[in-house]
């Protein structure tokens, strides 16, 4: 099924006119109600009488996270106090949290944008869904509690934690969808299985986001759990969850064209570049009022591409995010994403999903540790079968990092577990 046919398989020419209409809206909307983009746009060639065509975006300022920092809590906000109803914050660790405000059709617009995200992942009226993100200033739980309410599901709002409890309630409701952070369902999973509760359960359905994950990762999620597990994506500073989400035939997020208009540029030098190129992707909210961004620059680096999907959605689609440009491990000059390493061990057969990078520099040298689990700890006591996995697992990484690391394989269930998105790298150079 599709949510909104209408907007889902809208012809590319109408979509293009729809999109510069509400970009023009949008330029005009921020130039006239918010002064840091008075000001740039004043400081550059352009006003917003200048976007004729929608090759003219890529004439507008891009806009960076310190730039809603600076502006903390409301100064980037285009609308009164009064008209906005919500208030989230990002989740972000270091420095000030990044404040975003919703009006009421800010809202609407993104349980709408849910509702079809959900409905592509498989959900529907039927399902009883156990949101397991945290509640709070996150946007993942809200965000994902809309849009099902939206689409007509049962919505069981537990947050995260208190893996134990999860599982009886998903037993004792009869939970048939699961949402989640792919680590924290796979921690769950495995709570699950030592209960021996799986065959109790009438989970179908995964619709999982809010950080990355591997093929791999979907593959044993899928298998342990006997779902159909999907991911979406999306970010606070844009909406929340909602900007793109997969269908189950599961080859890349179909964008919410309508909604946000998506570039992908050089993370180096900022130039747009041509659909299929993996680079930084860049969002532009098209029909947002109490935030709306102009050129928002994500880190996240994917592809965009046009081919048909299978589903009958015309809506371009992203790929898998392969990492954030600023969270690429540079070892010894070598680029390395962590979902490289993962995708490797996941892959090798003795070894758990759960993992640690440790990046050290000794002697101006950068050491990089993987440390993986065992799922047998009787292999604990066969010193011969441990180093020929050891090595296996150092030959495979090295083939497709190009550089050494150090593995080491613990205990099974000793490292640490995640209930929200999971931090695996650690890097203490
Ligand atoms: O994580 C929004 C969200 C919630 C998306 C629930 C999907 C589901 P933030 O906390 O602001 O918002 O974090 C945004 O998380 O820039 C990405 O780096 C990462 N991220 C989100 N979804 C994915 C995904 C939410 N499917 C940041 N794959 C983004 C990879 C993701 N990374």
């Amino acid at each position: 099924m599709i949510w909104n046919p209408q907007m889902e398989t809208i012809d590319r020419q109408s979509l293009e006119k729809l999109q510069l209409e509400r970009l023009q809206n949008t330029v005009k909307w921020v130039y006239e109600r918010v002064p840091m983009y008075r000001q740039r746009l004043d400081e550059s060639t352009i006003r917003p009488q200048d976007i004729q065509s929608l090759r003219d975006i890529a004439r507008l300022p891009f806009t960076v996270k310190d730039d809603l920092r600076d502006h903390y809590p409301y100064g980037l906000f285009a609308v009164p106090m009064r008209d906005v109803v919500r208030i989230h914050a990002s989740s972000g660790t270091t420095g000030r949290p990044t404040v975003v405000g919703y009006t009421r059709e800010d809202l609407d617009m993104w349980s709408e944008a849910m509702a079809r995200l959900i409905v592509m992942a498989g959900g529907c009226a039927d399902d009883i869904v156990q949101i397991s993100f945290g509640y709070g200033l996150f946007t993942g739980a809200l965000g994902l509690h809309q849009g099902w309410e939206k689409v007509g599901a049962s919505v069981v709002p537990i947050s995260s934690g208190n893996t134990e409890r999860q599982i009886n309630l998903m037993r004792d409701f009869g939970v048939t969808a699961l949402v989640a952070t792919p680590s924290y369902a796979m921690y769950m999973c495995e709570v699950a299985e030592k209960m021996n509760a799986l065959k109790d359960l009438k989970l179908r359905i995964g619709v999982f986001g809010a950080e990355g994950s591997t093929e791999e990762m979907r593959a044993q999620l899928e298998k342990r759990w006997g779902i159909i597990a999907t991911e979406n994506y999306g970010l606070s500073e844009i909406v929340g969850p909602g900007v793109a989400g997969e269908c189950t035939c599961k080859c890349g997020m179909h964008i919410n064209e309508d909604l946000f208009y998506c570039e992908i540029v050089d993370p180096e030098t900022g130039e747009p570049l041509p659909d299929g190129e993996l680079g930084e992707l860049v969002i532009t909210p098209l029909k947002k009022q109490a935030l709306p961004l102009l050129r928002y620059r994500t880190h996240d680096m994917t592809r965009i591409f046009r081919e048909p999907c299978a589903c009958g959605r015309t809506t371009a689609r992203m790929q898998k995010i392969a990492g954030r440009s600023d969270d690429m491990l540079i070892i010894r000059g070598v680029n390395v994403f962590p979902s490289q390493i993962e995708s490797v061990l996941l892959k090798v057969e003795g070894i758990g999903p759960n993992y640690e990078i440790i990046v050290t520099r000794e002697n101006y040298m950068d050491r990089l540790e993987v440390r993986c689990e065992l799922t047998d700890a009787r292999l604990l006591d066969a010193y011969a079968e441990l180093e020929a996995l050891t090595k296996k697992i150092r030959e495979r990484l090295r083939v497709v990092l190009q550089i050494d690391a150090k593995v080491t394989l613990v205990s099974p269930n000793t490292l640490k577990r995640f209930e929200g998105k999971a931090r695996r790298v650690t890097d203490l150079r």
